[in-house]
């Protein structure tokens, strides 16, 4: 992958994209959910695949051979993503064999497929407080070569703080999906922080939404697996099987925690931040913690 070329923002349709995740735009847009898919949606470096992952086991098990030789990616196609070298996420997506079959997705919710709200397919939509994302989101751009320059840290913060970034403004898709919640009963809208916090309470949460009671074994076993540690030693799930990423310059499974950005933001760069966020999220009635 030395000689790939990283890829510039485009303007797509009022959202900042690349080429990769709008090259198949018809496809993805035509693309026809069942009624039992379930759809992982979130801004990138929420917590995607710690919620897919927690899916994936409570629907097809631990001590599941088939399963065991697959990415994450193979399990629960990123269905808006085509690079050339791989099957695109929605080939991915109708190749699965599986009952639910579980889709991640990055999409503002006005670009989601209508099949999925014509279907009622449930939702799982995770947020993670801005801050922290931000930091996370500036490292997966410095190993991934799929994504734009990051540039420095302050100027990628920058270009965040202004909704220039992949997927478009943080702002924009934490508060469409929240609008979209208030009258979608199919949506469970989690926090990643409520994850970090008390993952036993966060599973129940799920489990309720998507009617289906696992015994306390299964939970024990499910909690166990998704581990920060032990998805960082799964090479099924930790992405480095993925050839665009470089794990010499940072890890996809990183840091996994709340509060790191404060080995990022300077004092001058918070209070910034802040007075912007506070703009940006007068009328929202989202409420997001920055530590716990
Ligand atoms: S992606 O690329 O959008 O799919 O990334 P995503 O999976 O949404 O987010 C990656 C961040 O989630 C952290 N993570 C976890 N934290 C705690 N516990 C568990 N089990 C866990 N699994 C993933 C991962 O470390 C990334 O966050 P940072 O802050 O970079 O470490």
């Amino acid at each position: 992958m030395e000689s790939f070329t990283r890829p510039e923002l485009i303007d797509f349709q009022g959202v900042s994209m690349t080429d990769t995740f709008i090259n198949d735009w018809e496809n993805i847009q035509n693309f026809k959910a069942r009624p039992d898919d379930i759809l992982i949606a979130t801004y990138p470096k929420a917590g995607t695949t710690w919620v897919s992952y927690i899916l994936d086991l409570l629907y097809f098990g631990k001590k599941n051979p088939e399963r065991e030789t697959l990415s994450i990616y193979e399990r629960v196609p990123f269905l808006e993503m085509n690079f050339s070298f791989m099957d695109s996420g929605v080939q991915l997506a109708e190749n699965l064999t599986t009952s639910p079959r579980l889709i991640k997705t990055h999409l503002p919710v006005h670009f989601v497929p209508k099949s999925f709200w014509e279907q009622k397919c449930k939702v799982v939509y995770v947020a993670r407080n801005a801050k922290d994302l931000a930091v996370s989101f500036y490292h997966f751009h410095r190993m991934n070569k799929g994504l734009p320059e990051p540039g420095d840290w302050s100027s990628f913060l920058q270009n965040y703080t202004d909704g220039k970034m992949l997927f478009g403004s943080w702002y924009d898709h934490v508060n469409g999906w929240w609008e979209k919640k208030q009258t979608c009963p199919n949506i469970h809208y989690m926090f990643y922080e409520d994850l970090a916090e008390d993952v036993g309470l966060e599973f129940d949460k799920l489990c309720s939404f998507l009617s289906v009671s696992p015994s306390i074994e299964k939970k024990k076993e499910i909690l166990e697996g998704t581990r920060f540690d032990k998805m960082k030693n799964n090479s099924m799930i930790n992405h480095s099987v993925v050839p665009v990423m470089d794990f010499k310059i940072s890890h996809f499974m990183r840091k996994g925690k709340v509060g790191d950005w404060k080995t990022h933001f300077t004092v001058a760069q918070n209070e910034v931040f802040d007075e912007h966020y506070k703009t940006k999220m007068k009328d929202s009635t989202l409420k997001f913690r920055t530590e716990i």
